[in-house]
């Protein structure tokens, strides 16, 4: 298992094989890495915590409020521009496709509210997404029969997840590009980020920028780590 001392705010904080001391994490915080974000407030979503952080973490000070935390592991967050971004799907298919922003939300549109865990222990209930379901988006490029998995990569380098394609069906999974009733907002992933509510917040891969099609799942960011390619909330070796 791989630990790595410059990525404090990580799924590991709460795990008792390393764990972020507070004040370590606000040393951390002073000298301005940039892991711990902190977005714009959006009270409407802040307001819906159940679950307090304080009490898995002990870093409730530093944390102007309840409700999501901005995660990150690079040093900079991607910027995304409408005029030259695309969404490649590739990998295991017919017809590898590149997709502008305009295309993408031409896609039959889906909305849902769902619940979002992460696997340190924090829970944002009632979120509103809009986006595209996989059947739709994945469809575009013709996925091959032996296609069973899905690598979505992120245009934060080296962030990366994968999802089963029988994941990817269920009724409440999709590629979101609208939270809370506008755009997704840059701390969130934007445009795209993936939604599946079933699995800790490691699997909902931020900013996204290609999706290849591969035989099987591996191993993505956090995995590589020390967590389970099997992220269902409850039953994984996450916060319970
Ligand atoms: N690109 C990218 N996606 C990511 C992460 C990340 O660090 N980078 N963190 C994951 C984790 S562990 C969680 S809990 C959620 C947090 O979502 P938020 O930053 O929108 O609150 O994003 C997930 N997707
Ligand atoms: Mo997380």
């Amino acid at each position: 298992m791989t630990v790595n001392d410059d990525l404090p705010d990580s799924p590991r904080e709460n795990l008792g094989a390393r764990r972020v001391g507070r004040a370590g994490f606000l040393g951390i915080v002073g000298a301005g890495a940039a892991t711990l974000f902190f977005g714009k407030q959006i009270s409407s979503v802040t307001s819906r915590l159940t679950k307090p952080f304080a009490s898995a973490t002990g870093l409730s000070g530093i944390v102007p409020s309840g409700g999501w935390r901005i995660y990150t592991v690079a040093a900079t967050m991607p910027v995304f521009d409408p005029a030259t971004w695309r969404l490649r799907i590739d990998g295991l298919v017919r017809h590898p496709v590149e997709l502008s922003y305009d295309q993408l939300v031409a896609l039959p549109r889906a909305e849902q509210v769902s619940t979002f865990h992460c696997v340190t222990g924090w829970t944002v209930t009632g979120v509103h997404w809009a986006g595209v379901r996989f059947h739709d988006l994945l469809a575009l490029a013709d996925p091959l029969p032996s296609a069973r998995a899905a690598h979505f990569v992120s245009a934060e380098i080296p962030y990366d997840d994968y999802l089963p394609l029988s994941d990817l069906a269920l009724s409440d999974v999709m590629l979101a590009y609208e939270m809370d009733g506008g755009p997704l907002p840059q701390e969130h992933g934007a445009p795209v980020r993936v939604v599946i509510p079933e699995m800790y917040g490691y699997k909902n891969v931020k900013w996204v920028q290609q999706i290849t099609l591969v035989d099987a799942q591996s191993e993505g960011y956090w995995e590589q780590r020390g967590y389970d390619i099997n992220a269902i909330v409850g039953h994984s070796n996450g916060y319970a």
